[in-house]
């Protein structure tokens, strides 16, 4: 049977985009990449394709069409973890969740935990000037849950896919300190070197295993995100000070 139609609606610097494009490699799928550019999101993706006006988003089937023109036909779904579970069961031979259901079942827990209680106190750090200890407690309890060695489930699932983005991006961003962070000075590399300690040490492995993968190769360039976050950072500055 031929396979229907992918388009994965994403922008390079989201890290819900990029876990799915590495979902997607990883399932080896053959698919088409639309770039949105979040400063001037085009009217058809909203009206057509996900009226929160998020990445990533995707369309599944329906008739040929541009991705710039949507067929009426296709499905349109969003949310990076329900993208995720989508490629796991369109493509079950590819093994992106694990066969045994309590696996599977660590597999969304960690992913739970990630979505619910990771992602909150990572951006009342890095956007919202709040203290790292909180965003570290959580990730310490990420990396409670993974196992001496290999991956979340064991072998390599969607949870590796959804977390690897966000631990490379929060480099990135301590690496940067960037003002918008509102750290007092030496806190990036601070957090930096306690992440880099004994206390990760196992996350450190982990980190390592999931960026030496070729899906996470062939789609991170740390140089060119360093960039993309450091112009949407010095644009959240001019905006703050505007509203001055
Ligand atoms: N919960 C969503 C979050 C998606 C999200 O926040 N995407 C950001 C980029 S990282 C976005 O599209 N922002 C544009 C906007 O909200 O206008 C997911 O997991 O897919």
């Amino acid at each position: 049977m031929v396979q229907p139609q992918i388009t994965l609606y994403a922008t390079d610097f989201s890290p819900y985009s990029h876990s799915v494009d590495i979902a997607l490699l990883e399932a080896g799928v053959n698919y088409t990449r639309f770039e949105v550019d979040l400063q001037n999101k085009p009217e058809w993706f909203i009206k057509q394709v996900n009226p929160a006006g998020q990445v990533p988003a995707l369309t599944y089937g329906g008739s040929d069409a541009p991705p710039s023109e949507p067929s009426l036909d296709s499905i349109k779904l969003r949310e990076s973890h329900v993208l995720l579970e989508l490629v796991a069961d369109l493509f079950p031979e590819a093994r992106l969740l694990p066969e045994d259901p309590t696996h599977r079942a660590k597999v969304r827990l960690f992913m739970d935990v990630l979505k619910t209680k990771l992602l909150p106190v990572w951006y009342a750090h890095f956007r919202g000037g709040q203290p790292a200890e909180p965003f570290l407690v959580v990730l310490e309890e990420l990396q409670a849950m993974l196992p001496p060695t290999g991956f979340v489930a064991g072998e390599w699932s969607i949870a590796d896919a959804a977390i690897i983005t966000i631990l490379v991006r929060e480099e990135v961003i301590l690496e940067l300190e960037h003002e918008v962070s509102g750290w007092s000075a030496g806190e990036g590399k601070r957090v930096l070197d306690i992440l880099h300690g004994p206390r990760f040490a196992r996350l450190a492995q982990y980190q390592r295993e999931l960026e030496g993968r070729p899906a996470f190769k062939a789609t991170f360039d740390k140089a060119q995100i360093a960039d993309k976050f450091a112009s949407w950072f010095n644009r959240v500055v001019r905006l703050r000070k505007q509203q001055v």
